[in-house]
């Protein structure tokens, strides 16, 4: 196990590399280039400017989060073979760069969804928080606007203002879409670059549909393990891997984490883990919680006794924090919170790993 910590760049993140350094255990950052716009090519020297920051802070970058996927591929527009290509030579320049595990998602046109970016918790915390009938009464264009005007300044991942400026278009487009012709369409994209992963030694991994079901009428099918045995399959090769993110497959009480975990790491399809724990109140309802257990609704221990079982060798974060502490930073990626997950994570393991000697 590698314990990473995502980081968002010098002049876009309230946490320093230095800091980041100094929480026990973690070998390095899972890093992205956010000014490139989606679909186009991450050019070498941007990439390698990124590297030696990180590189001279002490820390790895093996890990990148997200290459975003171009809704035309995820529409099956005709267009889509450009932005294939695109992305084979973005797989191949962080190759180069030393680059093992590759982040994406394929949910149509919103990335994670919340209707609440600093929901009030009882010990003064603020958590990210999700309620069913809040998002469903919302206006899609209205909810981006909120959680824009709620971001205290940092832009969120998946949200990016020229990509959802286009909101009411881009939904119109999806009208027709099925899950049936989203699978098809995810097939053709993992067919057309699965090849160039395997060539240059680099797993794709992609990242559950959160929340884990339909919103606003469009389809989401990376949701439960039915779905995600079928999408290791679409292409069977060891580079198609998941991101395993315990908080967004959670989300739906039907999903067995502990189980789903055993099932794909056995085969060996999870190169990346996100580690973190939320809290039911309602079907549909959930606020992100401590990684604590006791604090949340999914047994961490049982999580991560269910990677160290299996061998797990791959790469994971404490996926998001609370904001305590009075910190100021991007919803859910403080530093304090996450260095506490991390510290948690890294003691369960030293305790599973100890007691099965
Ligand atoms: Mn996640």
């Amino acid at each position: 196990m590698k314990m990473t910590f995502r980081w968002y760049g010098s002049d876009n993140d309230s946490v320093k590399l230095s800091q980041i350094r100094q929480i026990p255990g973690v070998s390095g950052v899972v890093g992205a280039l956010f000014d490139v716009p989606v679909g186009e090519v991450w050019e070498k020297d941007a990439i390698a400017k990124l590297k030696k920051e990180v590189n001279d802070a002490g820390l790895e970058l093996e890990v990148i989060e997200s290459v975003n996927v171009h809704e035309d591929i995820k529409l099956g527009l005709k267009t889509r073979d450009k932005y294939i290509e695109n992305y084979n030579i973005c797989i191949k320049n962080l190759a180069e760069a030393g680059v093992k595990v590759i982040c994406y998602n394929f949910m149509p046109v919103f990335d994670w969804l919340r209707s609440d970016l600093a929901y009030p918790l009882d010990d003064g915390s603020n958590a990210l928080c999700y309620m069913d009938e809040k998002v469903k009464d919302s206006d899609p264009v209205e909810l981006v606007k909120s959680v824009d005007k709620n971001s205290k300044g940092f832009t969120l991942p998946g949200w990016e203002p020229e990509r959802l400026s286009e909101l009411t278009s881009i939904l119109s487009q999806y009208r027709d879409m099925t899950e049936e012709k989203l699978f098809d369409n995810l097939k053709y994209f993992l067919e057309g670059i699965i090849p160039t992963c395997e060539k240059y030694g680099v797993k794709m991994a992609i990242h559950p549909d959160d929340p884990p079901w339909s919103v606003y009428g469009l389809p989401r099918i990376v949701t439960c393990r039915e779905n995600l045995e079928r999408i290791v399959k679409l292409v069977d090769s060891p580079c198609n891997g998941l991101t395993l993110c315990t908080g967004s497959l959670g989300a739906n009480k039907n999903n067995n984490i502990p189980e789903i975990i055993r099932h794909f790491s056995a085969m060996g399809r999870i190169p990346f883990a996100h580690v973190r724990n939320i809290k039911f109140f309602g079907e549909k309802n959930f606020h992100e919680s401590s990684h604590l257990s006791s604090d949340g609704s999914l047994d961490l221990f049982e999580i991560m006794k269910a990677y160290y079982d299996t061998g797990f060798d791959g790469y994971i974060r404490p996926d998001h924090g609370r904001m305590i502490w009075d910190e100021q930073a991007r919803p859910g990626y403080g530093l304090y919170d996450r260095a506490l997950g991390i510290a948690y994570l890294n003691g369960l393991w030293e305790a599973i790993d100890k007691m099965s000697r």
